[in-house]
């Protein structure tokens, strides 16, 4: 058998699934490189841990490496059921929950290494945990997409780590009993996205789409679509990220200045940004609770050992 550790957490409502060990070693001189390795040569192993059998389509995986950086306290890779995902806000919390309940690190700050940038973190000692994200920007405003049943819909392009289309006109109730609805219309959002050439810089896909409404316990509510059809259940670290470049970018949120936001389930973040340049730097406060500690078990004679 082969036998991969991890460690299981949620952050505001949406799983992480720390890998402590089991993968292969992975070459490359940047986090970037190691992704695009673990990609290209060991990607049943993504799908081992976190598809059916053993996962499902709505846990982000984490996968602990060696840091790149000689003050960093570790790297890190993060997937999902369908590939790859830069930046991950709720994984993050969820990677310095994990790496404390193991021991591994104490309250103060941790600079973690990631495909897309260097992040820092600091667990506070109550348990929550502080995320200076990657530098974030809006790149476009008002970008319109025609979507099939829909018309036409209007969105923000903006970078929080990931590639976000973040709408807010969409007509539709921005509540976990209509989950399904959402989920429809902001997946033929992403695919109109794609298939009519609308990205982030340099041809990026945009690969997550943000549905906001107002909350009466929070400054905004939002509904994340992620690559792979799962809905983010936090309000998405990124996400956030994202939308607090877009509200620096129209002058309705200043610098320091705090934002509350609401995820689908309830779960907040707390956000705020400094300016950097034509760059914002986001924050993100949130809080992940552990859930499981495995050892999981991949039997080669399996029919499924790698996943559905
Ligand atoms: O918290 O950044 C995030 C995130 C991305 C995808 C799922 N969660």
């Amino acid at each position: 058998m082969k036998q991969v550790e991890i460690i299981d957490s949620h952050t505001g409502g949406e799983p992480t699934r720390l890998v402590l060990s089991g993968f292969p070693a992975l070459a490359g001189a940047s986090m970037a490189d190691k992704r695009d390795e673990l990609r290209e040569r060991h990607d049943q192993w993504r799908r081992a841990c976190l598809l059916e059998p053993r996962g499902s389509d709505v846990l982000v995986g984490a996968l602990y490496c060696e840091p790149i950086s000689p003050d960093a306290a570790c790297g890190v890779i993060f997937f999902n059921n369908t590939g790859y995902i830069g930046m991950c806000g709720h994984g993050t919390i969820g990677l310095i929950a994990s790496l404390h309940y193991l021991g591994r690190i104490a309250p103060g700050s941790h600079k973690i290494d990631t495909p897309v940038g260097s992040v820092d973190a600091v667990l506070h000692e109550d348990g929550a945990v502080t995320l200076r994200n990657v530098p974030a920007y809006r790149y476009r405003r008002q970008a319109a997409v025609e979507v099939p049943g829909h018309g036409t819909v209007i969105g923000d392009i903006a970078w929080g780590g990931n590639w976000f289309f973040l709408v807010a006109e969409h007509g539709l109730s921005v509540r976990l009993d209509n989950v399904a609805a959402l989920s429809a219309f902001s997946c033929a959002t992403m695919q109109a996205l794609e298939e009519q050439g609308v990205t982030g810089a340099d041809g990026a896909r945009i690969d997550h789409v943000e549905l906001f409404a107002d909350d009466e316990q929070a400054d905004s509510r939002n509904f994340v679509m992620c690559p792979g059809k799962a809905y983010d259940r936090s309000p998405c670290g990124t996400g956030t990220s994202a939308k607090l470049a877009c509200l620096a970018a129209d002058g309705k949120l200043a610098e320091g200045e705090e934002w509350l936001q609401a995820g689908i389930t309830g779960s907040r973040f707390i956000g705020h940004y400094q300016r950097e340049g034509d760059f914002i730097r986001p924050y993100i406060t949130g809080r992940a609770h552990i859930t499981a500690r495995a050892t999981l078990l991949i039997d080669e004679q399996d029919p499924f050992a790698w996943g559905i």
